[in-house]
């Protein structure tokens, strides 16, 4: 196809600390294995905002963020075979080309094909597709979905059933996955005890996951008292706040004492280096597994006593949950159409692409847990 350049509007980020602007972009049409999308609805997450803020060593300005977005396929360069004009389909900025050696381990999810030009800010070869005001503008986590049309590369897009509402299963394309991922693929969670750090929307996901794999026992811990509610709703059996134990009394410790010995998985969803610490410390000496979900602030490293590993506990991490994108993503949102995952229960706020720079300030407030930019 040999499209047209199209002119439409975008939040751009000039530069870092500073709030995102409306702006009139010229989006490029896609080249040889690339998607042309027009983006119809977009959630918030927090990494944009830690990329707002300066803090990610992968952050390029100017940009256009956002990384969960939904949309409907404009246009296809050569070569595509995967999706067409019309497609309803969700940007992955954890691509799956099927073909690299991660892709066909068959142990992770993290390709490689496009992530060094990701990180970059560019396309695959080597350019971006965005210009405002005269001026190239970087791509973001190879999705860019806080434009009215973005550029994606073939692999970083995946279509899904169009009778999935987009303004909901955007979401999907990041926190919702990403949460959910991390504990259903973990083998041996059925009867067994589960401890959340956090209660956001990555957190809720766990909860969510962890009472649709039949954890025995699941513990929601947070700091805000609101939080309560949302973690029994999505599936807490207890919640903790830390600010409530005796002075001096550490989390970890209150958490093995209740538990008789520690949680058999446990998961932070803080990106607070401390909090990750706690919650390797409540997993069970012997076989707890403990995963890092929440990203640290830049420079922040995480700390515990070797002999917390020796004593048998596990420490990892996930991206996007596991999953592969193009492979797993579609039986995602057909667990949702089917009742077995929350999705429209995580927008408590809504947004016009005008206000999206409004949509960040949502964050801070207690009670956001995502915020959906009708674009
Ligand atoms: P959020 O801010 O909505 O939720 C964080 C929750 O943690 C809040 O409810 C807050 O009250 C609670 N909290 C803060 N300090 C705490 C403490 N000391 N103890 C207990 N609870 C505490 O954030 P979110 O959108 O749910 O994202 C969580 C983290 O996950 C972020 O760091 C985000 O960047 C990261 N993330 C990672 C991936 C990945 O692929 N690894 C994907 C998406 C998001
Ligand atoms: N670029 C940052 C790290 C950011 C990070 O950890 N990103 C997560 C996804 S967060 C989604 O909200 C991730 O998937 N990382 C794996 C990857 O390949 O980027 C930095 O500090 O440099
Ligand atoms: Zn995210």
């Amino acid at each position: 196809t040999t499209g047209k350049t199209i002119t439409c509007l975008a939040a751009v980020a000039w530069e870092p600390g500073k709030p995102v602007t409306l702006e009139t972009v010229e989006v490029a049409p896609p080249k040889a294995h690339e998607v042309r999308i027009h983006i119809l609805h977009t959630g918030i997450c927090h990494t944009d905002a830690y990329t707002l803020s300066g803090q990610d060593s992968e952050g390029k300005f100017p940009c256009i963020l956002g990384h969960e977005g939904g949309g409907i396929v404009e246009s296809v360069g050569e070569g595509v075979t995967d999706v067409k004009p019309g497609d309803h389909v969700i940007p992955l900025y954890t691509a799956e080309c099927r073909e690299c050696v991660y892709c066909k381990s068959g142990k992770s999810n993290l390709c490689i094909k496009v992530r060094a030009t990701q990180g970059q800010g560019v396309m695959p070869d080597g350019t971006p597709r965005f210009k405002c005001k005269g001026q190239d503008v970087y791509h973001f986590m190879g999705t860019s979905t806080f434009s009215q049309y973005t550029v994606v590369a073939d692999v970083s897009v995946v279509a899904v059933n169009p009778q999935a509402p987009l303004d909901k299963v955007c979401l999907l394309g990041c926190g919702i996955t990403t949460a959910w991922g991390a504990v259903t693929k973990l083998p041996g969670v059925e009867g067994s005890t589960v401890g959340v750090f956090g209660c956001g929307c990555i957190g809720l996901g766990v909860l969510n996951g962890a009472r649709f794999k039949k954890a025995s026992r699941i513990i929601a811990i947070d700091t805000n008292p609101k939080k309560k509610e949302w973690a029994e709703k999505f599936g807490a059996t207890e919640f903790v706040n830390p600010t409530d134990l005796p002075e001096g009394k550490r989390i970890q410790d209150h958490l093995v004492e209740i538990t008789d010995g520690g949680l058999d998985f446990t998961f932070d969803c803080t990106g607070n280096v401390n909090v990750m610490r706690a919650a390797l410390e409540a997993s069970h000496r012997g076989w707890g597994v403990s995963t890092v979900i929440g990203v640290a602030a830049a420079g922040k490293e995480i700390s515990t006593r070797p002999f917390q590993l020796v004593t048998g506990r596990t420490w990892r991490g996930t991206a996007f949950g596991g999953i592969k994108g193009r492979t797993e993503l579609p039986g995602l949102v057909e667990d949702y159409l089917a009742g077995k995952m929350k999705v429209d229960e995580y927008v408590t706020h809504r947004r016009e692409l005008r206000d999206l720079a409004a949509g960040f300030d949502d964050m801070h407030d207690g009670e956001c847990i995502r915020c959906v930019v009708d674009m």
